[in-house]
């Protein structure tokens, strides 16, 4: 059969994609993972985020799929839904399947939507054997983790539990199944690669776990070797570790680490996500490896510096430091200069706007990232589908916007005891544009050519709603905040 899968366009204010478009790894695990006789196209719309429309409509015509298949998150759900209705009057015969983290935990959104199958939670076994399914025209109900149309009403068969990866099962992802061109990260092209699934903390305003339980499984380091390989033929020179969390296994970490720069990988540039806790107390065996092994930038969940919101964010675990089996603290500053001693770069994960944030408690974690962290990921607390703030945030009444294509993480939706939401977002904003400027010269000496040529869009991106006359200082940031605002809506419809 010939097989469409679409990941979103929807990006959101820290992914611009003049400088960042990463292709969407579910979406080519699938397409290595069903039978070899399915003729599979994948198509990462972030790199048409403009010409959305022409370019579905072409890809249909042209594939002539039996199967479309969408990738989606909560923000983009509106986009997927204009999608789906653009594919059915393309093809109105065409079956149509969903997956990824919305129809996985509000798959009831989607029961209106002219989607033929949803796939919840991993996907590889379950769309394998879906295909197989719609060929013979029939075994849907032994499908498990799918949930099928039938007529008006809808069947949820039993979940699947999480795949194990130990076995060879689950096969490398298929890149050649790309059918677009166009992935960056600061002008290097980039792809993603899992060397494990899963985390057993349970942070409140995290998926995961209603996703998939509290569970951690690993790839063999010759599976995660091989695949480093294929992404690197197919042009990659920087590598997204996608892993939910890889630092839950420290040991392992270290000897990935050592297995790549065994294996002559460390010339690539490798982007990781990673818990402060545990750089910050094995640091000093961990830190010197990944920097060998080509780490450049870490992701840090910092979070929040404030105890008091660390613990209604449920992070206190994965942020405290330990000394001869003791806490001793929060792990933030020390990770931080284990990452720096090594030259690698932090990107400080903060979240602000939680129920008891003042303008205090925002403006000393806006002054912390401004200190100590290279490049700023400050978010806001978005209440998902059945994550347990989504529930905490309904019962104090603090929800403030239903509309879920704002729920990017960088629009505050939800207020806090003391401050309206837009007053969150705006405090924010203001500081992080200018934070952004600092990495400049760092961007400038690892990739100048990109910098030289390409930089202005990001600053024009970084900068948007901004004016001659606010840069003279004649017009308040509050009017660029709401011109801001104004763009961003208008960004938002692809469709
Ligand atoms: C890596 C990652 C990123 C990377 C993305 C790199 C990329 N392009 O892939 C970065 C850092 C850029 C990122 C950004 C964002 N992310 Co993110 N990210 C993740 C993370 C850690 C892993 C996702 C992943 O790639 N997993 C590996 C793949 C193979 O697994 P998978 O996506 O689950 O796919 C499997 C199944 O879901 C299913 N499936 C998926 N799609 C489909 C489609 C079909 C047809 C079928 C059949 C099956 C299927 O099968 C797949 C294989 O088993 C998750 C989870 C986590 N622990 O935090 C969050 C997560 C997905 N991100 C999330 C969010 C909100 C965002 C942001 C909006 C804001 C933010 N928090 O940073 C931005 C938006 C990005 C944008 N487009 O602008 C949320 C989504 C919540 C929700 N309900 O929508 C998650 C769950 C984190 C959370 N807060 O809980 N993210
Ligand atoms: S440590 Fe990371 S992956 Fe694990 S529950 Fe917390 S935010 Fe989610």
């Amino acid at each position: 059969m010939n097989v469409l899968l679409l990941s979103m366009p929807d990006s959101f204010e820290h992914m611009p994609p003049a400088a960042i478009r990463m292709p969407n790894g579910a979406l080519t695990s699938l397409a290595g993972n069903v039978d070899s006789h399915h003729r599979v196209a994948v198509a990462d719309l972030i790199l048409v985020h403009r010409q959305v429309r022409e370019t579905v409509t072409r890809l249909v015509g042209e594939l002539n799929p039996e199967v479309v298949g969408l990738s989606i998150m909560t923000f983009q759900r509106r986009t997927a839904a204009r999608i789906i209705e653009l594919v059915r009057s393309l093809r109105p015969g065409v079956k149509i399947v969903v997956g990824g983290y919305d129809p996985s935990l509000a798959p009831e959104a989607y029961e209106d939507m002219g989607v033929d199958y949803l796939v919840r939670s991993e996907g590889e076994v379950t769309f394998r054997e879906l295909l197989r399914a719609i060929e013979q025209g029939c075994g849907f109900e032994r499908i498990c983790g799918l949930s099928s149309r039938n007529g008006e009403s809808w069947v949820h068969n039993p979940g699947r539990p999480p795949h194990r990866l130990e076995d060879k099962e689950i096969r490398l992802p298929n890149r050649s199944a790309r059918v677009l061109k166009g992935y960056t990260l600061l002008g290097r092209q980039v792809d993603v690669i899992e060397t494990s699934r899963g985390c057993t903390y349970d942070c409140s305003f995290c998926s995961i776990i209603e996703m998939r339980g509290r569970n951690f499984h690993t790839y063999s380091f010759d599976r995660v070797l091989a695949d480093i390989r294929d992404a690197r033929d197919h042009g990659a020179r920087t590598i997204f570790l996608v892993d939910d969390n890889i630092t839950l296994n420290v040991k392992r970490f270290e000897a990935l680490c050592a297995a790549i720069i065994a294996a002559g990988l460390h010339k690539l540039d490798y982007f990781v996500q990673a818990m402060t806790s545990a750089i910050a107390n094995h640091g000093e065996t961990l830190t010197p490896l990944m920097r060998r092994a080509g780490f450049r930038y870490v992701f840090l969940g910092i979070e929040n510096i404030l105890e008091g919101d660390l613990e209604f964010l449920r992070a206190s675990a994965k942020n405290t430091e330990r000394s001869n089996g003791h806490e001793t603290g929060n792990a933030t500053l020390k990770a931080i200069d284990y990452l720096h001693r090594n030259q690698m770069y932090v990107v400080g994960g903060l979240i602000v706007g939680s129920p008891g944030d003042t303008h205090e408690s925002i403006e000393a974690n806006l002054e912390f990232a401004r200190r100590y962290v290279d490049w700023p990921y400050i978010q806001h607390p978005t209440p998902y589908p059945r994550t347990p703030m989504t529930k905490d945030f309904r019962d104090q009444g603090l929800i403030m916007n239903e509309r879920l294509e704002e729920y990017d993480g960088t629009t505050a939706v939800v207020r806090t005891e003391h401050l309206p939401a837009e007053e969150v977002e705006f405090m924010r904003w203001r500081a992080e544009r200018w934070m952004k400027v600092h990495h400049i010269p760092v961007a400038l000496k690892h990739d100048p050519g990109f910098v030289l040529f390409q930089g202005w869009k990001m600053l024009l991106h970084t900068f948007r709603g901004s004016s001659i006359r606010s840069a003279l200082g004649l017009e308040c940031d509050r009017r660029v905040f709401e011109r801001y605002r104004a763009i961003r809506r208008a960004e938002r419809e692809y469709v």
